[in-house]
């Protein structure tokens, strides 16, 4: 992937409460073009590995079972300077933190349930795109 693409998901709490629409639309608004999409499950071992480069934070558990307590919705995003500008319009990882505007002032509930993931990297962005979906599934 090049560094012009993020990788994004809409956490179970926001698939559960009917915000997928509402979060797409404000990436789409946002000026992200949507590569790739799909809806699915991570199993406990997958959101583990998912997650990997969290196992020693104390909230790793917890995070593992959020992120497999329900489906979830993957995107691949394309966008000049599409990590660093994601996680602008996603706002803080704790929602009382997260600006105006934001995706997760909107629809976060709290520092674990905050409703979108971003990739903090262009070469996490290529590893997490790689995790979900086949070269067949990019368009
Ligand atoms: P993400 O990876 O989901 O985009 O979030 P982030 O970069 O803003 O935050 P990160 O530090 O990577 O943490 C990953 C996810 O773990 C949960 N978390 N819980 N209970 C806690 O203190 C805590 N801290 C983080 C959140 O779901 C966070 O997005
Ligand atoms: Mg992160």
């Amino acid at each position: 992937m090049a560094a012009n693409k993020t990788f994004t998901m809409i956490k179970p709490d926001a698939v559960q409460d009917n915000y997928i629409g509402g979060i797409t639309q404000m990436i789409e608004e946002g000026g992200f073009r949507v590569v790739a999409l799909k809806k699915t499950r991570l199993t406990p071992e997958r959101a583990g590995k998912f997650y990997e480069v969290h196992k020693e934070r104390p909230f790793y558990n917890d995070l593992v079972n959020y992120m497999s307590s329900g489906p979830i919705v993957a995107m691949i995003l394309e966008k000049d300077n599409a990590v660093a500008d994601f996680r602008k319009l996603i706002g803080a990882t704790n929602p009382a933190q997260a600006e105006e505007g934001t995706i997760r002032k909107k629809y976060a509930k709290s520092v674990e349930a905050n409703a979108v993931h971003g990739s903090d990297s262009d070469e996490n962005a290529q590893i997490e795109g790689d995790f979900f979906f086949g070269e067949d599934e990019r368009f």
